[in-house]
């Protein structure tokens, strides 16, 4: 059956102008946009989203270093299917491609399954100097921090410290952290220079999935830490490839309150 919203959308607020910079989050809502999925957001503090999300039943999407369970966001309730939970956003993006097909729309053209996931899982996420959300995190992370209101702020500062080997994040950012940018975005300008023909995605003309992956990571940074230090600073390198990414997805960027 299908209601006047198919999807609920779980995200996570703050007090920025575009309401999240979580680019974990922005990879889903970019699918709902590009797809015309009709859906509705809850915005969660940051302090609710594992009790909410726990409560919905969906499962843990990783685990604490002391071994307790993270419920988190980008989660997802698809009213078409039974109310069926689905959390973590590359899963949520293989069901929306399965139970939403639109040629038009597709985001994995056929055969590019595997290639995807190990770009989107080994290269943007990598947990070391050329993962791409590895290396913004020291910049983006403590800009967060400064956009949440105070409760949330000594949860969030308590929930990410340790994943940062007990720093305070505030002192993440540093003298090294663009080397560490700079690093991982040339390597990305490297796989983006070989692709083919005219366009500013990877394949070309051909937006896909880890375009967005990729995209949703460059509007972290663009609502975050809009800045000279910050968006201005990263649209410009390697030749401005960055900047053209965000204006061809921007289409696809607006919020839904
Ligand atoms: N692997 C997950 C990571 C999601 C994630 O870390 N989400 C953060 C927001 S950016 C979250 O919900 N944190 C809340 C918490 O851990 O309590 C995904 O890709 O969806």
């Amino acid at each position: 059956m299908s209601t006047k919203t198919d999807i609920t959308f779980y995200d996570t607020i703050s007090n920025i102008e575009f309401k999240t910079v979580s680019l974990n989050t922005w990879r889903v809502r970019f699918i709902l946009n590009y797809k015309k999925i009709p859906y509705t957001t809850v915005w969660l503090p940051y302090a609710q989203i594992a009790t909410t999300i726990k409560a919905l039943g969906a499962p843990p999407t990783s685990f604490m270093p002391d071994g307790r369970t993270r419920h988190t966001v980008p989660t997802i309730v698809d009213h078409t299917n039974g109310d069926k939970v689905v959390t973590d956003s590359w899963t949520i993006a293989q069901y929306l491609e399965a139970h939403f097909p639109d040629h038009e729309h597709a985001l994995f053209p056929a055969g590019s399954l595997a290639l995807q996931a190990s770009f989107v899982k080994d290269t943007l996420d990598a947990m070391g100097p050329s993962g791409l959300v590895f290396s913004l995190a020291p910049l983006i992370i403590p800009h967060v921090k400064r956009h949440m209101d105070a409760p949330d702020v000594e949860y969030f500062e308590a929930l990410w410290s340790p994943l940062f080997g007990g720093v305070p994040l505030d002192s993440l950012y540093t003298p090294e952290t663009w080397k560490g940018i700079e690093g991982a975005f040339d390597a990305l300008d490297k796989v983006y220079a070989a692709s083919e023909g005219q366009g500013v995605f990877l394949g070309g003309t051909q937006l896909i999935y880890a375009d967005f992956v990729v995209a949703a990571a460059l509007v972290s940074v663009k609502f975050g830490v809009p800045g000279e230090d910050g968006w201005e600073r990263v649209a410009k390198l390697n030749g401005g490839r960055w900047g053209r990414l965000f204006d061809a997805v921007q289409p696809y960027c607006q919020n839904d309150w």
